[in-house]
């Protein structure tokens, strides 16, 4: 029995279609810059907000029913109803990978060993299910936040035994994210950070995370893991001060313990700009550091000042996110959507209506980036910005070979304060619409 039976696959019908369950811009086959838009853009969904949230939150009780059918919600009959429907959603979208956390699956029991089987379980489940089909997972992790004992944190806990019970949980997730097939392991930090530092040794939290994630690289090479681990960064909420903040902060954190090499950053748009960022800073940060690993696709509201995990709707952002992703050579991960829809829109069809609406931002960010890319005026700008530097004294200085002394005496010598060429911002922001609504 399909749980979707009222909506359709979606078609691309093109710009012109006024089709609520219609794409506008993806059209998966369409080749941008040398690939299909579905080999650019890799689309997951995320299963928690998509079949486990229901809209609860602080004030009120969910809105939408998540049941998918089964007669009572938290038991394995509902993990499976979860995975029928996941998987229906996803072919009539054409999505082809999935994210997770292990308590997104199923619910958990009252021992580890109880809950594990229960992943066994269904991790067979879905095995079954991809069999036939194209759809993959893009990554697991671990929920280490949501459960009372991590209230002080998973791997910056000051209890041995719920770090034990988080590197259990790691484990686990691992084992499943490998069976599964994932092509990556992702870190989000939820409560690893503080409330006040008067509680507080955050050296020897910090340094116990890494070993964490050592420990969870070396299992993952022994299980035969070869994808990539990823930080994913976040500022705040749930606590106060997250250690990893934004992206250069993660690239420190990750270089100062060695874990590098191993270790890529998992970018998500609303997370950035709660650091105060862009969005496309904290790619551009990732990227110029070979951290680029993949995205977490969505969006938040600056009026508000907490992660809302809304769908991409703005243009401007997925086309600058884009400009830096086709800019870095693609992404070794792909973009989920860790997205949900707002508390009034509860039906099944708003579900489909979400992901449309951000497939569809993110078809039309990849084609204006591109647009921009091969317009030209923007490249040509900054790389005739920094002309001044091709001259010799420009070549010593990139080389690392100039003196302090030498550049002293050429300061000297030119006399007067000197200027630099303009910033033309106002130029750049006109190119950008023309090349965005100009004929
Ligand atoms: C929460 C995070 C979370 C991660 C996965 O803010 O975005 O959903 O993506 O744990
Ligand atoms: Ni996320
Ligand atoms: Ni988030």
């Amino acid at each position: 029995m399909s749980v979707f039976q009222n909506l359709p696959r979606i078609p691309y019908e093109g710009p012109k279609s006024k089709n609520p369950l219609a794409f506008k811009y993806y059209d998966a086959g369409r080749v941008i810059l040398g690939k299909t838009m579905k080999e650019h853009l890799r689309f997951a969904m995320a299963w928690w907000h998509n079949l486990s949230a229901t809209g609860v939150d602080m004030f009120g009780s969910g809105t939408a029913d998540k049941a998918f059918g089964a007669e009572k919600t938290g038991t394995m009959a509902h993990a499976r109803a979860k995975v029928d429907a996941g998987f229906e959603f996803m072919d009539k979208l054409g999505i082809e990978y999935f994210c997770f956390h292990d308590a997104d699956l199923v619910p958990e029991a009252d021992t580890l060993e109880e809950t594990n089987r229960r992943l066994d379980e269904i991790t067979d489940y879905i095995t079954a299910k991809m069999k036939g089909t194209s759809i993959k997972c893009l990554w697991g992790t671990a929920n280490l936040f949501s459960n009372p004992r991590y209230m002080n944190g998973a791997g910056s806990s000051n209890s041995v035994d719920v770090y034990c019970h988080a590197a259990a949980q790691i484990k686990k997730a691992l084992d499943c994210t490998v069976k599964l097939g994932g092509i990556g392991y992702v870190f989000w930090g939820g409560r690893e950070g503080y409330e006040t530092l008067l509680n507080t040794d955050m050296k020897f939290e910090q340094e116990n995370i890494a070993s964490l994630m050592k420990m969870a690289v070396k299992y993952g090479r022994s299980i035969g893991f070869e994808g990539d681990f990823f930080i994913e960064p976040k500022p705040k909420e749930p606590m106060k001060h997250q250690y990893d903040f934004d992206a250069a902060t993660s690239i420190g954190f990750l270089r100062q313990y060695g874990l590098d090499k191993d270790f890529k950053l998992n970018i998500e748009a609303n997370h950035a700009t709660l650091a105060g960022h862009t969005f496309q800073h904290d790619l551009r940060v990732a990227a110029i550091n070979g951290m680029l690993g993949s995205v977490d696709a969505n969006q938040g509201d600056l009026l508000l000042g907490w992660d809302t995990d809304q769908f991409p709707s703005n243009v401007y952002e997925t086309t600058m996110a884009m400009y830096e992703i086709l800019k870095a050579g693609g992404l070794r991960g792909g973009l989920n959507f860790d997205a949900k829809n707002r508390r009034p829109s509860y039906t099944h069809e708003d579900m489909f209506e979400g992901f449309i609406l951000g497939m569809d931002s993110f078809a039309l960010g990849l084609i204006k980036a591109a647009a921009l890319i091969e317009d030209g005026r923007i490249d040509e700008f900054v790389r005739d910005r920094y002309a001044s530097f091709s001259g010799e004294l420009g070549q010593k200085i990139r080389s690392g070979k100039a003196t302090l002394e030498e550049l002293a005496g050429a300061a000297v010598k030119k006399g007067s304060a000197p200027l630099p060429g303009s910033g033309r911002q106002e130029y750049l922001e006109g190119v950008i619409n023309d090349v965005f609504f100009g004929g």
